[in-house]
């Protein structure tokens, strides 16, 4: 395997909607640069990329993986992402460390809403990009239409450089417009093709399609734009650079039409990476200087110290935790002792190794502007910095989305809990966005995730990776009590038996504080009637009991306990008795207090075609939610509302039902509200329930 120098890489990520074809589109690109032999298909779970058991099994792809093709004495190194709303964090890591986005899109939907979110995310970095209008092949697929949906939710100066031969399922090979020859494939899958004359019939469509294109790549560069008027058109040179520079410049965004099942227009797309999408040494990469905390722009060189920055980390039960980096700067060395500058440690590297899906190819050397892998590292993480001393930087860490849902887990088998949190804490290297931990308040283990999917998935690689066999079932929601009127109340704990007796008094009053300020305790004791040292006792004993909750087991919260009388015995009294006095004082206060049950509500954002908000809104609003806005982005409107978490347990399948898995969510915990009376009893007769061990119905 040769070693490739940046000015011969390109990076590009495969970005775009759930099934627009970009893991078989890979796969069709291998076969075609000759880095398989076999023709993968996803149907049959044989692409390169789609390796993990879990995509074979579910036909998607769930986390960011890496492949390359060597194509005109260029590395085009691929990444493949999910398309899947609960995945979508690989993909913003894989356009971290690209230089292009690749943006798939189906020729029969159109802009849809995950291409939406990945064109925001490739936007924000300002990355060229490059759009495969795919799966051409199927009925009712159109240019037209697509590029209209992707000109208004996406760019107005996303520009065909090709249009199909043949529609639907006479889809048969491309026009090239910026060649101006149509290249028709054989209909085998092998990707061959012959290059001929422009149909006659379509020669005045072309024509026009190739002025349009001559237009903006003029507008796109003044000094193209005089000459255009001087000369009413542009040499095929300019027009081949002026491309090539606007799409640096992210001002075009080329378009290329393929069917990545058939295997037609995919080495066209490959010549369109090569020619028109940035070189690794064309895009400086942006550092942070450790010293100053600035950030600065460095140019992409193999000279130099080096620099490589970890966005990818696999946790993999036989080859333990696989690293994948992208070299920044200099060149990273098989047996070299690197630098952790995140963490200030030193690791010393294994084999380093390219990364063809799953395959490893053990290589001497990566250079700047090459990703590559290293397995077994100590303690270095996804997010971390890879850097010589000398060149005092580090690289800015992405950020990753909290979790938005949680599920309670068990494992099958008694005493496996140790087992579940060593292999949980693995996961957690791989996927920053799952979270796993014990509820302080119910108590239980649960697993977190960006939505039911990816739980699933993560208890399924539980099982396959590490042997540990959980289930799953919805999390107790945290609910609270509290009081909604002030009341008084009196405690009196009294023991008389042989020997020393037990005396506490107090007399204590309840109030209702604002929303989530908890519990607050005032001594208001004057003149002794209860002394000093007693008074924290009588604190304790309320503090224990609103823990320990009233009406139905949960915490006691946002009120205010004030003790302001009292009386004690000069023998009988002792810390005890006040304790159990404070708390025998509050249960009093609880019964005349008018306690309530509160429940936490969640900050939703529903995104959707715009076809489906009115659905969407009712059951929103079915779900006791309280609609706050409504926005439209091109095809996609968002609804954000308020809506009770208990509701929104079985949200997902819902959404993903009512919207054929167009729709996403997300959600954050907002605060806490008052539980309305008819669901109350319910809520409590279940608590109850629970806690005597008894079965019930699901409230
Ligand atoms: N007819 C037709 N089908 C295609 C084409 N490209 C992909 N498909 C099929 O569409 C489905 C999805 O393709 P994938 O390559 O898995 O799509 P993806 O974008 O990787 O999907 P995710 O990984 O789930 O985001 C598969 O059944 C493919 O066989 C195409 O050009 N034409
Ligand atoms: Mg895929």
């Amino acid at each position: 395997m040769k070693v490739y120098d940046a000015a011969s890489i390109r990076n590009v990520a495969l970005v775009g909607h759930l099934g627009a074809g970009k893991t078989q589109l890979v796969s069709a690109m291998l076969f075609d640069a000759g880095m398989v032999n076999r023709f993968g298909k996803v149907d049959e779970g044989t692409t390169v990329t789609d390796y993990d058991d879990e995509e074979v099994a579910r036909k998607h792809t769930l986390a960011a993986s890496l492949a390359f093709a060597e194509w005109n004495k260029t590395k085009i190194n691929l990444i493949d992402t999910p398309g899947f709303a609960n995945f979508l964090s690989d993909a913003r890591a894989a356009l971290r460390v690209a230089d292009a986005g690749l943006v798939v899109v189906d020729a029969v939907a159109g802009v849809e809403v995950q291409t939406e979110k990945v064109w925001a995310a490739a936007e924000e970095l300002g990355l060229p990009r490059l759009i495969a209008l795919n799966r051409v092949d199927r009925e009712r697929a159109s240019l037209d239409r697509s590029l209209r949906s992707l000109r208004e939710a996406c760019s107005r100066t996303i520009i065909p450089i090709q249009l199909p031969l043949g529609e639907e399922r006479a889809f048969s090979g491309v026009i090239d417009l910026v060649a101006m020859k149509a290249y028709t494939y054989q209909s085998d899958g092998s990707g061959k093709f012959t290059e001929g004359n422009i149909p006659a019939d379509r020669a005045e469509e072309a024509a026009a399609a190739r002025e349009a294109l001559v237009e903006m790549v003029a507008e796109a560069d003044e000094r193209l734009m005089e000459k255009f008027f001087e000369a009413g058109t542009l040499t095929q040179d300019e027009l081949v650079a002026g491309l090539r520079g606007a799409v640096l410049a992210s001002k075009l965004f080329p378009l290329v039409v393929t069917s990545a099942t058939l295997n037609i227009g995919v080495p066209h797309l490959l010549d369109a990476i090569v020619g028109f999408l940035p070189a690794a040494s064309e895009r400086p990469v942006r550092v942070l200087d450790a010293k100053t905390g600035e950030d600065a722009l460095k140019p992409v060189t193999d000279e130099g110290p080096y620099a490589a920055f970890v966005w990818k980390t696999i946790a993999d039960p036989f080859a333990g935790r696989i690293s994948m980096f992208r070299v920044c700067l200099g060149s990273i060395k098989a047996d070299q002792t690197v630098h952790n500058a995140t963490r200030d440690t030193s690791e010393r590297l294994g084999s380093v190794f390219l990364l063809q899906g799953k395959t490893q190819t053990a290589v001497p050397e990566i250079k700047a502007g090459d990703l590559g892998a290293v397995a077994k590292l100590k303690d270095t993480l996804t997010n971390d910095t890879l850097a010589d001393r000398s060149a005092a930087i580090r690289f800015r860490p992405m950020s990753f989305p909290e979790p938005v849902l949680s599920y309670a887990i068990e494992p099958k088998t008694r005493g496996d809990e140790d087992k579940i949190s060593s292999s949980m804490h693995r996961l957690e290297e791989e996927d920053p966005t799952i979270g796993y931990g014990r509820e302080a308040q119910t108590k239980e283990l649960l697993l977190s995730g960006q939505g039911q999917l990816h739980i699933e998935v993560t208890v399924a690689k539980l099982k396959r990776r590490f042997g540990v066999e959980v289930t799953l079932k919805p999390p107790r929601i945290p609910y609270r009590e509290t009081i909604t009127q002030a009341a008084e109340a009196h405690g009196r704990h009294k023991k008389q038996t042989g020997g020393h007796g037990q005396f506490g008094d107090c007399k204590i009053k309840l109030e209702p504080l604002v929303r989530g300020s908890d519990f607050e305790f005032v001594d208001d004791i004057f003149g002794g009637s209860i002394p000093r040292n007693f008074v924290p006792a009588v604190e304790k004993g309320i503090q224990d009991a609103r823990l320990r909750g009233y009406l139905a087991g949960f915490p006691v919260v946002d009120f205010r306990a004030t003790v302001f009388d009292g009386s004690f015995h000069p023998v009988d009294s002792n810390e005890l008795s006040f304790k159990l006095a404070g708390s025998l004082a509050f249960k009093d206060g609880m019964s005349r207090a008018h306690p309530t049950i509160l429940e936490p509500v969640m900050n939703v954002e529903v995104y959707a075609p715009s076809d489906f908000a009115g659905d969407l809104m009712g059951d929103l609003n079915s779900r006791r939610g309280r609609i706050s806005g409504m926005d439209t982005r091109g095809t996609t409107t968002v609804i954000k509302a308020q809506v009770p978490m208990a509701e929104m347990l079985t949200y997902e399948q819902h959404l993903t039902s009512a919207t054929g898995a167009r729709g996403s969510y997300h959600m954050e915990y907002s605060h806490y509200d008052e539980v309305p009376a008819h669901l109350q009893a319910k809520i409590i007769a279940a608590s109850k329930a629970e806690r005597e061990g008894v079965e019930v119905e699901e409230v």
